[in-house]
């Protein structure tokens, strides 16, 4: 699994205003951390940045080399501060993202192409949010043909299927899960990816963890092989990386068949749990772990 971090992001005041200021040490002392709790990728934020996205986009590769190696995800809508980034990291990009519009792709593709670089192919179309996996499915395979007509290799493209809170949009929540459960067959060659974290946006603060590991895992089964995380649950990255094999085999069971929880001890519980609210079996809210 390829794990991208996801904590060097504008949304955040701090690393705004460090962003702002060209504070370099705040964004620094977090690419250190993320890079020693084990992600492989970092996920450089940086929104619209409509002014001088292309002099922050410079600043902000420059102080990052300073301190890690880790390759880049540029997560920017601004097109030169994009290049900007390209230009510097060539082949060892991912493009986060291009959506699945006519004007993206035929705006970004050639990029891609350009730079061999890789790209998340947002699944997002024209129509705007897909309302189901059939959905999901068909601007994926509207966007592969693209992909083809460029010649860029299906080894170049993770598919992201879009993440909605489980708060608010639980249905959609299990649509991934059906997307991925049809992804393996239907694009043998492409990869998978998400933005995790918005599984549990909304939610109280301590289940946030809870839902997103166990979401990462169920998504785990059906293939996903890639995720944008945040990089300080470590509890996230040891089980992705296999070092929970108890848990993960547990979440897996769970997602197949019938589990009688009364033997679990409380953390089991809450996982099955929590894997019965992403199916949809039981119904979110704020409560779900007591009742
Ligand atoms: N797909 C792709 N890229 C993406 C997303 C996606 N990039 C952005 C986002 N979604 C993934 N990254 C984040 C980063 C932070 C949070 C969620 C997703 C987050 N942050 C806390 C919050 O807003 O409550 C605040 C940070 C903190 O805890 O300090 O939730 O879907 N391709």
């Amino acid at each position: 699994m390829i794990l991208i971090g996801e904590n060097i992001n504008i949304m955040n005041k701090k690393i705004k205003s460090a962003m702002i200021e060209r504070k370099k040490e705040i964004i620094q002392k977090i690419a250190i951390e993320s890079k020693n709790n084990g992600v492989d990728y970092l996920d450089i934020n940086i929104g619209p940045a409509r002014k001088d996205g292309s002099f922050l986009m410079e600043w902000i590769i420059k102080i990052l080399k300073e301190v890690c190696d880790l390759p880049l995800s540029l997560d920017t809508t601004n097109i030169s501060a994009l290049k900007v980034g390209l230009e510097i990291e060539g082949e060892k990009a991912i493009i986060n993202s291009i959506q699945a519009t006519e004007e993206r792709m035929e705006e970004l593709l050639p990029l891609v192409k350009k730079y061999n670089c890789k790209f998340i192919g947002l699944l997002l179309g024209k129509e705007g949010m897909p309302r189901d996996e059939n959905e999901r499915g068909a601007i994926a395979a509207n966007f592969l043909a693209k992909i083809d007509e460029y010649g860029i290799p299906h080894s170049s493209v993770f598919f992201d299927p879009i993440v909605l809170p489980v708060r608010f949009q639980q249905e959609q929540v299990v649509s991934v899960l059906e997307f991925m459960k049809m992804f393996k067959e239907l694009f043998p060659d492409c990869n998978a990816t998400c933005g995790l974290s918005n599984v549990s946006n909304g939610a109280l603060n301590e289940l946030r963890g809870l839902i997103n590991r166990t979401y990462l895992t169920m998504l785990l089964k059906y293939g996903m092989n890639s995720a944008i995380v945040d990089a300080y649950d470590k509890e996230l990255i040891s089980i992705i990386r296999g070092e929970k094999e108890n848990i993960k085999n547990l979440i897996w069971k769970a997602m197949d068949e019938e589990i009688d929880i009364s033997n679990l001890n409380e953390e089991e519980k809450n996982y099955v749990k929590t894997v019965y609210i992403l199916q949809g079996k039981s119904i979110y809210s704020d409560s779900y772990l007591k009742l």
